[in-house]
């Protein structure tokens, strides 16, 4: 394995230096000089250490991008880099081609045992004037690595000075791994239903920040999102209305799949909710048997919470549960089943204990790894089940003393539907206001104190009664969701707002040309971009 890769970039280079000496009639290049370094620039989340030189590699038509080809994934990472530069830029850079008769400068994407990259998602990134090599023992590595690689090409040529386009690259050393192994948002589809089409946007913008999952709140008290093909009416009936009482939708298998397939070539896992015995309503309308609080149930369009719940000493409600995780279990490929477990307020301690420790057996039957809101900490649950920190610290406690492993998701500060202030547009303030600020200036590692040892990573959610098309939710996620990319990638020491305040000011010609209706907080200096919003329409 090992000497056949040495052989073929030992191949490669010898192509490189061959073709390299075949280009003497092509024009002489002005590179110039990169207006920022590494160091200055816009990375969002900052990287762990970054040496920079004084230089520039030159991005354009004569660059072309190398892979390992006998290691998983990355010949994908490297036409999936190729696809975005052509994006940015209209280049079309070739990958792993034999043949390139001026090859100038290349990008080589490099499979690497080296102990240093011992964290799967750990890469070291060399820029020089004639190559950019990319280095990470895994595709999602290089994945995360290759997001570096596009936020450093400037989003405009300096054609001015040169006889062909050039896009500067500044030159030197970034070595970065992530803090967190556990990097999410969660998209509530169940309020409002968002579209196939508006998840893979929301997906592209968080792959473009390094998060590495998306949690789907697939069912609540007003919609059931996702097809159960052994339970016919979650969907045709529980999924066709949501709140304020449109229309509704829901994901056939397919499409779930087609989401899932979207996201892990970004190398991101999806983590499916079905949110009980609470939430439930939509799943009771459809099949009364479920029911549990004794009166009849009818579809609800409104917002309020904790009045639905499963009869939980019925045996069919577990035929049920068996049913959903299953089917739901076979076409989720990553390792997580959040069960929910919030907001139960009708349903008996008792029997809520009973239920989450059933339930917990059910997503062990099918491989998969319980998580919960914090209110399962109360039952008598496996250490490998994982807490969903949001709103009560003595269950996200009770989990540590059982050690469970947390994620953070406190609302104060980390609820993406959360008003930035009182003239906000959407959102809710039950649990606080949360500015650009706010969001960006706490610190997850020492958050009421639980263990850094416990915690698994961070989650944003966004809840979605208040928002129900793209804008609306690109309105209350972003900029926000740029600021816990960096909390849970970069750590403590590494994190300063007055920093992150000038490289997140400089996100706004990609989100522009993104076309994100991003939030202008006016605590940030947003930089101008070229493009105009007819401009990107056409995109
Ligand atoms: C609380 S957070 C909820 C959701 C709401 C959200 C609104 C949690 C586990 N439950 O049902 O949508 O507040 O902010």
């Amino acid at each position: 394995m090992i000497k056949s890769s040495f052989f073929k970039s030992t191949c490669i280079l010898a192509m490189i230096i061959f073709f390299s000496a075949c280009k003497q009639e092509k024009k002489k290049r002005v590179i110039n000089f990169p207006k920022t370094d590494l160091a200055a620039e816009n990375l969002i989340p900052k990287p762990l250490k970054t040496i920079p030189t004084q230089g520039g590699f030159a991005l354009d038509e004569y660059t072309a991008i190398y892979t390992s080809s006998n290691a998983t994934g990355f010949e994908a990472v490297g036409k999936f880099l190729s696809k975005k530069i052509k994006e940015k830029t209209d280049l079309d850079l070739q990958v792993n081609v034999d043949e390139i008769p001026n090859l100038e400068t290349v990008i080589y994407i490099n499979q690497s045992d080296s102990v240093a990259l011992g964290n799967s998602e750990a890469y070291q990134l060399y820029i020089t004037p004639d190559s950019v090599i990319l280095n990470s023992n895994s595709a999602e590595g290089a994945f995360r690595g290759i997001q570096t690689i596009r936020q450093l090409i400037p989003e405009t040529s300096n054609d001015t000075l040169a006889t062909n386009k050039i896009w500067t690259i500044p030159t030197g050393k970034i070595i970065d791994e992530p803090q967190f192994e556990y990097r999410g948002a969660m998209l509530d589809v169940a309020r409002h239903f968002f579209s196939v089409k508006d998840v893979k946007k929301f997906i592209d913008l968080l792959a473009y920040y390094k998060y590495n999952t998306l949690h789907l709140h697939l069912t609540d008290d007003q919609g059931w999102r996702i097809e159960i093909k052994s339970w016919p009416l979650l969907t045709t009936v529980g999924g066709s209305t949501e709140v304020g009482g449109e229309a509704g939708g829901f994901y056939t298998q397919e499409e779930y799949k087609d989401i899932v397939t979207y996201a892990a070539e970004r190398h991101i896992v999806i983590v499916p909710e079905v949110d009980m015995p609470g939430h439930t309503n939509a799943a009771s309308v459809s099949y009364p048997i479920l029911n549990g609080n004794g009166k009849t149930p009818q579809l609800y369009e409104g917002t309020q919470v904790g009045k639905s719940t499963f009869d939980t000493r019925k045996d069919t409600v577990y035929t049920f549960i068996d049913d959903v995780v299953r089917e739901i279990s076979a076409i989720t490929p990553g390792p997580y089943f959040h069960i929910g477990g919030d907001e139960s307020h009708v349903t008996k301690k008792n029997d809520y204990i009973y239920f989450v420790e059933k339930v917990e057996k059910i997503v062990h039957k099918y491989n998969k790894r319980m998580i919960g809101w914090d209110e399962i900490g109360q039952a008598n649950i496996d250490a490998s089940s994982i807490s969903h920190f949001w709103s009560n610290k003595d269950n996200a406690m009770k989990a540590v003393s059982k050690g469970m492993k947390v994620i953070m998701s406190p609302a104060k500060k980390a609820y993406l539907d959360m008003q930035y202030d009182s003239l906000s547009k959407h959102g809710l303030h039950w649990a606080a206001y949360i500015p650009t600020d706010t969001a960006y200036n706490w610190a997850p590692e020492t958050y009421e104190g639980i263990p850094l040892k416990n915690i698994l990573g961070l989650e944003a959610p966004l809840w979605s009664e208040t928002i129900s098309n793209i804008e609306e939710l690109e309105y209350l996620a972003f900029p926000r969701a740029i600021g816990y990319a960096e909390l849970s990638w970069t750590t403590e020491e590494n994190r300063n707002w007055e920093n992150y305040k000038k490289r997140l000011a400089n996100q706004a010609p990609f989100l522009d040309r993104m076309n994100v209706k991003y939030y202008h907080s006016p605590l940030i200096d947003w930089k101008k971009s070229k493009y105009t919003f007819t401009e990107i329409e056409k995109d």
